[in-house]
């Protein structure tokens, strides 16, 4: 019988390829908590982007040359690790983008510029990125649609009683995330499509916070579309893709108009290239692209479940850390969560707790996180936010954990 070999997660050798994680911000060792923003990135990546400009720089999809060549292939394979990846049926539903927010835009754009219709209704939950909402927001307006929030729970869960109340409103789309970044909550989504599906409502996710910390397989969810952005989960920032299924991809409007997108130009009227193509107008990021088909291959070599596995222990153990510090008030305790932890120390503004942390050489980020409407359902202006990563350890959290202590002390 043959085996799997047996794959050692090594922490070590994976702070190893982070070259930026060894130095010393304010006189003191960098501990990075602010990967929701941006994970940092591994040499292989680093690697990527200097190899493809060394080495195969050219426009895709037009030249016959060599380079030319070479930079399509790469390109074009990247699109197949991110098809093989995500589990879409083709390679022609990943469409890559410059990240989360285009891919919405896109479809918001494309698809909603086409079949909306006055009096329409989106449901948008309210703990989405502003990326999910605002789109929704601004192609509603010209089309005389209407935008539902669904209401989130004191657990940072997403109210299903009220969202099953909010389907007998016939949406015509669901707008769901599957991680959110400011609580860390993991929706139910399969869930969430299903129903929706029953109501003949079709669900974009937004995998912009699950990418990298959790397998995702479009064809299991039965998800319409679903974007993700590159650079949260180790790849060049600038880089994402939208999954879409074929047929509707098919019948949505272009969404640029310019070079490749195309299949001939007249002034009579002009036709639009196949998939997926038809989305993809002008010059793309295309070390982006190609590079973040390396960023997926190097999470693969530790293997998500490892990833997540080591996260989460990262999560419980900073969770019982900071709740022996007096006034700690975590925002966010969703039964399933991913490695963002979001808080509020009484008596202390986050601003100014992530301004001492910063001192010490701690990144967090603090505010709304771009998920105002998240802020008010708890009635607070921001929270502070420690987003961890593959390359985080235990002994950064009683680093993290002590500068709170101390700035709580400093500040009250
Ligand atoms: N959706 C979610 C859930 C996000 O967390 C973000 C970025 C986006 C969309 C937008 O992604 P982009 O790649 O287009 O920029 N979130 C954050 C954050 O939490 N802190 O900085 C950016």
């Amino acid at each position: 019988m043959i085996t799997k070999p047996e794959t050692k997660f090594d922490l070590e050798a994976i702070r190893n390829e982070f070259p930026i994680l060894n130095q010393k911000v304010n006189g003191q060792d960098l501990v990075y908590f602010d990967n929701a923003a941006t994970s940092q990135k591994p040499k292989k990546v680093i690697q990527a982007i200097q190899d493809y400009y060394q080495n195969i720089n050219a426009n895709i999809h037009r030249g016959v040359h060599k380079l030319s060549q070479l930079a399509t292939d790469a390109y074009e394979a990247s699109r197949k690790t991110l098809q093989e990846h995500l589990n879409a049926r083709f390679a022609h539903e990943i469409i890559f983008t410059t990240g989360a927010s285009q891919g919405v835009n896109l479809v918001a754009r494309a698809w909603g510029g086409k079949f909306l219709k006055s009096g329409d209704i989106i449901l948008v939950s309210g703990m989405e990125h502003h990326s999910n909402i605002v789109p929704w927001q601004i192609i509603a307006q010209e089309k005389g649609a209407e935008v539902l929030p669904i209401p989130i729970l004191e657990s940072g869960e997403l109210d299903l009683e009220a969202f099953h109340e909010l389907l007998k409103k016939n949406p015509v789309l669901v707008a769901v995330n599957h991680v959110s970044n400011a609580l860390g909550t993991i929706n139910p989504v399969k869930e969430i499509i299903k129903l929706s599906h029953e109501k003949g409502a079709l669900v974009l996710v937004d995998g912009a916070q699950s990418l990298p910390h959790m397998k995702i397989d479009v064809q299991d969810l039965n998800a319409d579309f679903y974007v993700v952005s590159g650079h949260k989960a180790y790849g060049p920032t600038g880089s994402g893709a939208l999954y879409g299924k074929e047929d509707l991809l098919k019948e949505m409007n272009p969404y640029m108009g310019g070079g490749e997108m195309i299949s001939e130009v007249k002034f009579s009227g002009s036709t639009w290239a196949d998939l997926p193509h038809k989305f993809e107008a002008g010059t793309p990021h295309i070390e982006g692209g190609i590079v973040l088909g390396k960023a997926i291959d190097w999470m693969n070599e530790i293997g998500l479940e490892e990833i997540s596995r080591h996260e989460n222990e990262l999560l419980i153990y900073a969770q019982s850390k900071l709740n022996e510090l007096e006034g700690f008030r975590p925002i966010g305790q969703a039964k399933n969560k991913a490695s963002v932890l979001s808080f509020l120390m009484e008596g202390v503004h986050p601003y100014d707790l992530g301004m001492i942390l910063d001192q010490l050489g701690i990144a967090v980020r603090t505010g709304h996180h771009c998920a105002q409407p998240v802020m008010d359902s708890y009635k607070i202006p921001g929270t502070i936010r420690a987003s961890f990563a593959v390359y985080n350890t235990k002994a950064e959290i009683d680093r993290f954990v002590q500068g709170v202590q101390q700035a709580c002390e400093m500040l009250r």
